[in-house]
């Protein structure tokens, strides 16, 4: 039954192979080892250099982005086609901007160790805010909650009316303890998510935690990691373009972002995972 099973896997994965549809290397077949994708970038524009990337999102035409750092947080939109019409919001001088989301004609905007969740119209008129515990690093929502990395393993979800935290996850597959989970973007059933420090963006079942897949970006990163404070010059901000199915990512003072196409449904990426 095992050769069979083996068989099976092998055929499976030459179906997955000729689709194109995924890139495996032999390792991540061994073990609970998580599943490299391959991904191709069919688009590139300029990134504004100056920005602290924390989050970033796209509505429409437009990319919106949120800059970090005390004294010069910023709240930033910019065409997504080519990152012109540029308009940039300076925040309070003791608002350090972190994760960046839009749901429901709202903005909501992380401030790291603050603990005060901020809500902006879509004129960034300021509605309310609201308290939320330990710190805020990434943000993104599914359509009904907004999801929040704290720089940990753990990710928690909000209602939003009334504001409440309903439920927690941990990062857990791999073999490994996960942390530093930062920047967040949500598409078709999966939760997408950055490591400080890291070029890994992580694939994540937004109801158990497991994850999922892994996509390395540091043929990417380590080019902007070059120069005056390089060591900050990480990857960071992860923004989901619905028609073009593909991903813009970018980093902290990098000069460019990048539109990445990769395996991106639950399909694609569990049914490795399910023939093991
Ligand atoms: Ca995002």
């Amino acid at each position: 039954m095992a050769t069979l099973n083996a068989k099976k896997r092998i055929l499976t994965l030459t179906t997955l192979f000729t689709w194109g549809l995924l890139a495996l290397p032999l390792q991540s077949l061994a073990g609970n080892a998580i599943a490299n994708l391959e991904y191709q970038i069919i688009d590139q524009q300029p990134h504004p250099k100056g920005l602290f990337t924390q989050g970033l999102l796209v509505d429409g035409p437009w990319i919106y982005e949120s800059s970090g750092g005390y004294g010069r947080s910023s709240l930033v939109r910019y065409k997504s086609s080519d990152s012109s019409m540029l308009v940039e919001m300076p925040l309070p001088k003791n608002i350090f901007a972190e994760g960046l989301t839009l749901l429901n004609d709202r903005f909501y905007l992380l401030t790291w160790r603050a603990g005060k969740m901020l809500v902006f119209d879509r004129n960034w008129n300021p509605l309310a805010r609201h308290d939320y515990k330990g710190e805020g690093w990434g943000l993104t929502h599914d359509g009904e909650h907004l999801i929040m990395s704290n720089g940990t393993d753990e990710i928690t979800f909000f209602t939003t009316r009334p504001f409440k935290a309903v439920k927690a996850i941990k990062l857990h597959g791999g073999e490994r303890r996960w942390s530093a989970i930062n920047e967040l973007e949500y598409a078709n059933g999966i939760l997408w998510a950055n490591r400080w420090f890291s070029d890994d963006v992580l694939a994540i079942d937004p109801n158990t935690g497991e994850v999922l897949a892994r996509l390395d970006f540091s043929d990417i990163a380590k080019q902007f990691r070059v120069g005056r404070g390089a060591r900050e010059k990480v990857l960071n901000g992860l923004a989901w373009s619905e028609p073009d199915q593909a991903m813009w990512l970018t980093g902290k003072y990098w000069d460019r972002r990048f539109l990445v196409k990769f395996p991106a449904t639950l399909e694609e990426i569990t049914l490795p995972t399910a023939e093991r």
